[in-house]
Parts: structure tokens; sequence; C-alpha cells
């Protein structure tokens, strides 16, 4: 099995990092001139979660069980053999965590509802617990005076939808349909901040091409229809919060990547605009009604199938902001890697530093990726997810992490370099509040600000939220 860290190492970045992390710590120039008062005083400054990551409680209070519950429970399917049952235990521990979170000074919360704890069938009948649940998460958040900001969809689809054929099949659009009017007309009362999808390319491809997340096909056919499904979804979804949520602010979500060339040769050129083309405009543009980077990338054209009369202009949506979540960049270069044929080649130069996850540390690719996507009519940006995994060292009770500290301040360096051009980014959700289940990865990669140890349940914040802490306390 091909671990998602090497998948990305395709068409993302090389795992060759691992062997050089914890990697060396390179001095930052721009953090001591860091504030949060510069990004100005409507930044939004959150920390960033999915439910199946965090939740635990997977068959509590008459939860259904999604497709990440039975991947899990597969053999072979998690790194570690773990699974997501029981987590952070999210579910129980809310109120302790959210108070954290508040004593860290973050103003936004943003979590993701599981699907099949609000439907345990995936449709029809409503699970009045999970509805209390999710009650509880958005008052105690307002009680605290942490702003909630939802996320429909990050990754657990029911799985009783999923044997139905799941993202594969259009009936899909139905059945998100339903759930997404359920969730805004219980919760959008008290909650503003919407967000549709969590990374699409990512549950598409890693879910129904690469198979190794759930629920683990390796089709291009399913792919391909889930791309559209997901994208008829995403722009679904935001009419649907449109009309049921007063003063709603709608955004959806994209992993992205600044593309460099390893080369300065035309089909090194023309490998990285493939690169680009899946990574960053599959899902934008038919939002913005410009459709499919078809012509970049001839093998969407296998899509048509699955495209119906109309459906172009189903695809459009005025979405208020975009959510940009940002982890690498990749350098592209030609390759025999069927449908795309180009791949991610290593930095040219030694002092590159990489997370456990094997991506390279480049603050810069922020700062470009987002000048990338403002040429796009795009009214405000949120960068909805960034951070990295490192190893912890756990000294009694502090967690020091360095590495961590200094990617959030560099990366933070270049967001306010993009806003100080001009570019409305005008919110950082940090990846992510709680160390949690990795997907395929397991427990191991650690992206928390909050250390936690899953035998014990005990938390300890470390270095990296103590310094959000005072960061955002000037
Ligand atoms: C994603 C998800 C998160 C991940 C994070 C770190 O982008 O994959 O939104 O759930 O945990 O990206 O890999």
């Amino acid at each position: 099995m091909i671990t998602r860290a090497q998948f990305l190492s395709l068409l993302g970045t090389s795992i060759s990092g691992l062997l050089l992390s914890p990697g060396k710590l390179f001095a930052d120039r721009n953090a001591e001139a860091l504030a949060a008062k510069l990004f100005g005083s409507n930044f939004i400054w959150g920390a960033a979660t999915g439910a199946y990551q965090i939740e635990g409680a997977f068959n509590v209070d008459g939860k259904g069980l999604s497709i990440w519950d039975d991947f899990s429970h597969t053999k072979r399917k998690i790194k570690d053999r773990s699974d997501g049952d029981v987590s952070c235990d999210f579910y129980h521990k809310y109120r302790e965590d959210l108070a954290l979170l508040k004593s860290l000074n973050f103003g936004a919360f943003r979590f993701s509802i599981a699907w099949s704890r609000i439907l345990p069938e995936g449709t029809g009948t409503i699970n009045r617990k999970g509805i209390d649940f999710y009650n509880q998460i958005i008052d105690t958040c307002l009680e605290l005076g942490i702003e909630p900001w939802i996320c429909l969809y990050h990754w657990d689809l029911p799985q009783t939808l999923e044997e139905k054929g799941g993202w594969a099949n259009r009936e899909v659009v139905n059945w998100f349909s339903e759930y997404s009017r359920i969730c805004t007309l219980h919760f959008g009362d008290r909650v503003k901040n919407w967000m549709v999808l969590n990374e699409p390319l990512s549950f598409t491809s890693l879910g129904y091409l690469a198979g190794i997340h759930a629920p683990g096909y390796k089709s291009i056919n399913k792919f391909l229809a889930s791309v559209h499904h997901a994208a008829l979804c995403q722009s679904a979804g935001g009419r649907i919060i449109r009309e049921n949520v007063k003063q709603a602010n709608i955004g959806t979500t994209f992993s992205c990547s600044w593309i460099d060339v390893k080369k300065s040769k035309p089909k090194f050129h023309k490998a990285s605009e493939r690169l680009d083309a899946l990574i960053n405009r599959l899902f934008i543009e038919p939002v913005l009604g410009l459709g499919y980077p078809t012509d970049t990338l001839p093998f969407l054209k296998k899509m048509e199938k699955f495209i119906q009369p109309g459906d172009l202009e189903k695809l459009k949506f005025d979405f208020d902001f975009i959510g940009l979540q940002n982890y690498f960049r990749i350098i592209g270069k030609p390759s025999l890697i069927p449908f795309i044929r180009a791949k991610n080649d290593k930095p040219d130069y030694n002092d590159v530093q990489f997370t456990d996850m094997g991506w390279e540390v480049y603050p810069e690719g922020i700062f470009k990726i987002l000048q990338r996507f403002a040429k796009y009519p795009v009214k405000e940006f949120m960068i909805s997810e960034n951070g990295a995994a490192f190893y912890d060292n756990v000294t009694g009770e502090n967690v020091h992490d360095p590495m961590r500290v200094q990617y959030f301040q560099q990366y933070l360096s270049q967001i306010l370099k993009a806003k100080q051009n001009g570019i409305p980014v005008n919110g950082y959700f940090a990846w992510t509040f709680i160390d949690n289940f990795e997907w395929a990865e397991g427990y191991k990669m650690r992206y928390g600000i909050v250390y936690n140890d899953i035998q014990n349940q005990k938390r300890i914040v470390k270095d990296s939220g103590l310094w959000f802490q005072s960061f955002l306390s000037q």
C-alpha cells in the first residue's frame, strides 16, 4: 500500500525529506516584525479540525457508520493500524477543549459535521442526538466568544451512501442537498460562516483514484464521476446555505500548491501546466463559469459522459470567500504517469526543510499561490488550513516544537506580505487544534498546536500553541 505522502510525492512533494526530518531550524528574519495587529482588527484567527479526525464516539448516540469507520476497520488501510473510534474523544471533551482554544486567544473554530451523526442512513430519519451535539458545540463556542465556522463535508460520507455508489453516483447531489438543508435549518440561526466541501480534489483522488483513502477505489471512471458530482454539490450546497441562512458568509475550500518548473524548457512548462490544471484549477474554474480545464488536461474529456445538459450552469456559484489550504509546493517535470504525464521533483538546493509528511517547507509558496488565485474574480480569501507535522519532544508538562513555531511564523509573514500587496486575504485557520487522526497515516503525524496522548487523552499546549496565545494577545 502506498501512503498519502507517497501518492503526493508523485504529484506533490518528495518523501526523501523524511530522512532529513526533524530538520534544521532556519533563522526567520521576518518573525520579529510579525504582529497580529498588522493583519487588521477584522482578520479572522482560527484553528481548524475535521469531525472524523477528532470526535471519536463513532457508534455512540445513534451515529451511523461512515466510509472512514469502514475503511479504518479494514486491515492494513491505516499505517499504524489505528482508527478514529475514540480519537481525541472531542465528542465528550468538547467543553474543556473549546475553553482551551479560547485560552489560546483564537476567535474562530472550524469544525465539520459528521453527516452520519445527523442522518445515520445518509438520508431520511434525522438523529436528534446528533443535532443536539452540534447545537452544544455551537452554543459553547458562542458562550465563549468563539465564532463557529462549519464545514459541511470533511470526507466522512455515510457508509450506506457509499454502498449505493457514493460520490460516483449522481444521486449524491440529492443526498448532499438534503443533508445541507437539514444542517442549515438547524444551525443557520446561530452559524453565519459556512464552508461547503473540504478539499474536493483530495477526497476524490485519494479515495477513488489512488485508493489510499476511504472508500479505497482505484478507478479513473469513479474518480472523474466523483469530481463532477463533488463540483455539483459544491455549488448546490452554496445555494442551499444562501437560501436558508440569513447573512451567511459562504465559502468552500481547495487544496492548492504553487507550481514551479524544474527546467525552463517547453516540455517542463507543459508538465507544470498540467499539474496546475489538476491541482489548482479543477474545482475553482467551474464555480467561476469557466468550465473544467479540459484544454490543458485532455483526459478530463472522459468526464463528458457524466455531464448532463444544463450542468455547466449549475456548477456556478457566487461564493463570498474561497478557502485556500496550502501545505507544499510542487516542482513539475514530465513523466510517464498515465493521464497527467507529469510529476513532482525534488528541490535543487540542500538546505531544505521537510515536515514529517515529507512535504517541503516553502513559505513563499503561500504568497505565490495567493497571488495566483487573486487573478480570479474572488471576493475574499481565507487560509482555511495551513500547518505542519513534526515530531514532538515531550518533556514533563511541556512540548517543545520550535520547527512548528517557526513554520507558522514564516507562513504568516508571507500571508501578511500578500495582504500588504492588496490581496484580500482575511483569515487564517491553523491546522490543527489538537493532534488527531491523520487519515491513512494514523496518529503518528502530529499537526496539533495542542499535544494529545491518545492513551489517556491528556492535552498539553505545545510551544506553538503558547506562541499563538501570545501573538494573538497583542
Ligand atoms: C487535508 C485535510 C486535513 C489534513 C491536513 C493535514 O487537507 O488533508 O483537510 O484533514 O489532516 O491537510 O494533512
